[in-house]
């Protein structure tokens, strides 16, 4: 694609400026390792299912797991660095976005918050480096919407622990070496480090995805898991502790879409500019300048609530409804942007010379994950009208 597209996009926004040179130079390095490891490959990726374990250790060179948090090994990123680095990796693949939320929003946000001190500081900065992978098992298949119904239980055996259930979803499973396994104890729900190799943990791939085809979700089953004392998560106490960690997710995936949303606008600029009918290039069409006009006040909308979202949280004032509405509007948006390009580029538009088909696919997964519509809906309600309708 001409460079010049994406020029007029961020011109026309005019946000650059607001952005300081940290955070920008964490979205240009997470550019850098999307552009140098994913793209390359992605198209073929995606089409035959592959996730390429060979390059999350160019996410870790970059310093890109937890880089948002203040725990041992990690940068202390500011949030909309980390909000620019979700971006710049989603716009190559959401799948690989996921990657960097599993390993960085949920799992090390667990470990970070409600670990204990020697689990902060042996787990973290393994995890930073890349040397550990985790995963962040919370769903159950009797339905993920409602965690609090979760069947997954913990028994003390002893000085220890024995984990009993299943999880559906989990994304990593299959190549990480913990799961922070949330369960069911006579204590209410809490969180436990559990070894990938720990005899009865079991994890199956998903397999004829429609989307996310670049990565992987996987089937969990725990048959009598042991564990030892020290396991749990010492400070998670109750439901609101995956779910303070899922905040930090939605948080990232709020910008990341947005990556998808940019690329999607500056490719139909782009194709708006070359393609002609009728006796004229399109971008002379007036409908097709309306198209782009919609495009662009999506586009813009989603990042005014992004960087407000990021002002929220850097100032320790975001609340889980005011994240309910970034994640499902920019979603939203990003889903409108992506199938009217789709329409823009006509039936280069279905194939996969172009990305907006892939994109299309990957978002209708991520609308689905950490909270539906229907979730975030009812979240921003409930803090509308003060009645909880779920
Ligand atoms: P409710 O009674 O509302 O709350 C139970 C306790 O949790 C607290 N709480 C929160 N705390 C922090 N952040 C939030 N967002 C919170 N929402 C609720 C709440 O204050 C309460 O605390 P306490 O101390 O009073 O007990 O719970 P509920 O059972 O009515 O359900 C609330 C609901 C529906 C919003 C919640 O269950 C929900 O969010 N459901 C959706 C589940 C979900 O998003 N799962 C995601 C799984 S992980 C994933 O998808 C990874 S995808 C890969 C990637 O991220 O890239
Ligand atoms: P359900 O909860 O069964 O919902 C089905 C439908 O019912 C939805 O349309 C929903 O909106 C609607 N619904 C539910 N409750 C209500 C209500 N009260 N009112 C109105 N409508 C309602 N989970 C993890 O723990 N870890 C992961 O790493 C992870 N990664 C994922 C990756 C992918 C690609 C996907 C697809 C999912 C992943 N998940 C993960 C699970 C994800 O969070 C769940 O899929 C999601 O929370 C929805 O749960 P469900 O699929 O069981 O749908």
């Amino acid at each position: 694609m001409n460079p010049s597209a994406y020029a007029a996009v961020d011109t026309l926004l005019g946000l650059e400026e607001r952005l300081s040179p940290e955070d920008r130079a964490w979205g240009s390095r997470a550019a850098a390792v999307a552009a140098d490891v994913v793209l390359p490959t992605i198209d073929a990726d995606f089409e035959e299912a592959r996730f390429r374990a060979e390059i999350v250790p160019a996410f870790a060179d970059a310093g890109l797991f937890g880089m948002h948090l203040e725990a041992p090994g990690c940068a202390g990123a500011s949030p909309t660095a980390y909000g620019l680095a979700c971006a710049a990796i989603e716009a190559a693949d959401s799948g690989w976005r996921t990657l960097v939320s599993v390993q960085g929003s949920l799992a090390m946000t667990a470990i970070a918050r409600f670990g204990s001190d020697r689990q902060r500081a042996s787990l973290l900065p393994e995890m930073a480096a890349g040397r550990l992978l985790g995963c962040f098992a919370l769903t159950e298949p009797q339905g993920g919407s409602d965690p609090g119904a979760m069947t997954t239980v913990a028994e003390r055996d002893g000085d220890g622990w024995v984990l009993s259930g299943a999880k559906r979803w989990i994304g990593l499973a299959t190549v990480a070496d913990i799961a922070i396994v949330w369960a069911r104890t006579s204590d209410g729900v809490r969180g436990f480090v559990v070894p990938t190799d720990a005899p009865g943990f079991t994890a199956t791939p998903i397999l004829h995805k429609h989307a996310m085809r670049a990565s992987i979700q996987c089937d969990v089953t725990l048959d009598e898991v042991r564990l030892p004392g020290d396991a749990i998560l010492e400070r998670a106490t109750g439901l609101g502790a995956p779910l303070t960690c899922l905040n930090e997710a939605r948080f990232g995936i709020a910008w990341g879409v947005l990556g998808i949303a940019r690329e999607c606008l500056a490719l139909s600029v782009d194709y708006a500019g070359r393609r002609t009918s009728f006796g004229g290039v399109l971008a002379g069409k007036q409908l097709v300048q309306a198209r782009l006009a919609e495009m662009m006040l999506a586009y813009q909308g989603g990042m005014l609530t992004a960087l407000h979202l990021a002002s929220l949280k850097s100032e320790g004032r975001m609340q889980p409804a005011q994240v309910s509405i970034a994640k499902l509007g920019n979603v939203r948006s990003a889903i409108a942007i992506a199938r009217s390009a789709r329409e823009l580029l006509g039936g280069d538009g279905v194939t996969a010379d172009y990305p907006v088909m892939r994109h299309m696919a990957n978002l209708e997964a991520v609308r689905t994950y950490e909270g539906t519509d229907d979730i975030h809906a009812l979240s921003i309600g409930r803090a509308l009208t003060g009645v909880s309708a779920f």
